[in-house]
């Protein structure tokens, strides 16, 4: 009999890489779809996986939902990717975030404890809890800060992941992922803003690209290598909180360099800061030293930033060709 996986948050960008990862190791794929007024299936589409994962109706902050799925789908492992992840939109919707991103995961590891406290579960925790940070690589053992309702709601999940582990017994694991991005990243977040608006400038569609602060650091990886860690821990003997990065960190004026330059662009002839786009508190570096990932998983970062950019940059001409 195959495995079976759960996972919220399917239809975003590490849930589509998590299913092709998980149906191409021999998985019955299940997830939950919450339900919205416009196509959020594309993603699945586009890695070829949307016929083989079966969908369930629900909803992160919906308990019965959870309970139900849970209960029907009777995975043995469950990986909890669902939350609102724009940290620009946690400012404006702090609660619905605390709802989502925080309460939402307690859903979930309740469900579990209740309809199948057998299973093993996967917290998508984040580098934004370090926030203002504390030591100049952060480690699984660094102190945290976080500096957006985002991080404050994820730091709670965090923590409930670790009591549920040591309260109830449950193998529950977190991950505690660096920025990580691909070709199918949200058009919001910096890196997509980024290859998207090149592409368009390179087409002449676009004359200049707006941003924010561009001297921020983070360390980027590509989520097809991040997805490989989170099934890792899952087959680990017990659960257990691990960091995953690449090690290396830079700002994002250096990514608009690289971006543009894989295009025969100078990005200081098209990029403009503009000060409505900074955040009301900012993470200004981020660097994970993944060295207990390393060691207990076998797992490291495999795409270097320069890669990533061009893999991501390459898709967005493609895309705004075609449109
Ligand atoms: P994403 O693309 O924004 O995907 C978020 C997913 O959550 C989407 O499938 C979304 O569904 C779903 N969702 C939102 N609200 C929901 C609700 N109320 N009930 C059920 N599902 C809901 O995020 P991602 O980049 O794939 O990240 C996956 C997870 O890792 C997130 O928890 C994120 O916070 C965390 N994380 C991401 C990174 C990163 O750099 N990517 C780093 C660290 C941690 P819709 O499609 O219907 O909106
Ligand atoms: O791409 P971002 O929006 O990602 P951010 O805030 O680091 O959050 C992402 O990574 C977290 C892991 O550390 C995840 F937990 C979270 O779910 C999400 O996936 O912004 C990156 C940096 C920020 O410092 C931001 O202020 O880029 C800076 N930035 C500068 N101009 C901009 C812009 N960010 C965005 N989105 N848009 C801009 O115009």
């Amino acid at each position: 009999m195959s495995k079976s996986a759960l996972i919220t948050g399917i239809t975003g960008q590490d849930g589509a890489y998590l299913s092709r990862l998980l149906l191409d190791k021999g998985y019955r794929v299940h997830g939950v779809l919450a339900r919205r007024s416009t196509d959020t299936l594309w993603r699945l589409r586009h890695l070829g996986v949307v016929d083989d994962v079966k969908l369930f109706d629900g909803d992160i902050m919906d308990l019965s939902s959870m309970i139900r799925i849970v209960e029907q789908s009777q995975a043995q492992e469950i990986y909890n990717l669902a939350a609102q992840s724009f940290v620009g939109t946690s400012w404006s919707q702090p609660l619905l975030t605390g709802a989502v991103t925080g309460l939402g995961a307690v859903n979930l590891l309740e469900a579990m404890r209740i309809a199948n406290p057998k299973a093993r579960f996967y917290q998508a925790s984040t580098s934004e809890m370090f926030g203002k940070i504390r030591e100049p690589a952060q480690s699984e053992t660094t102190p945290f800060y976080p500096r957006s309702p985002y991080g404050c709601a994820k730091l709670y999940a965090h923590w409930m992941t670790i009591n549920h582990r040591e309260s109830f017994g449950l193998h529950a694991s977190s991950g505690i992922l660096f920025n990580h991005e691909s070709p199918l990243r949200g058009i919001e977040f910096v890196t997509r803003k980024v290859t998207d608006a090149a592409a368009r400038i390179k087409l002449g569609r676009q004359k200049e690209l707006r941003l924010g602060n561009i001297d921020v650091k983070r360390d980027w990886g590509y989520a097809g290598d991040f997805v490989q860690a989170m099934w890792l821990m899952l087959q680990q003997d017990q659960g257990d909180d691990y960091v995953v990065a690449t090690g290396r960190s830079a700002t994002v004026r250096e990514m608009c360099r690289i971006a543009f330059e894989r295009l025969g662009i100078n990005y200081e002839d098209h990029v403009v800061v503009d000060p409505k786009l900074l955040r009301p508190a900012e993470v200004e570096a981020l660097l994970g030293n993944p060295a207990k990932a390393r060691q207990k998983l076998g797992w490291s970062a495999t795409t270097t930033l320069e890669e990533l950019i061009a893999m991501m940059v390459d898709a967005d001409m493609r895309r705004v060709e075609r449109e």
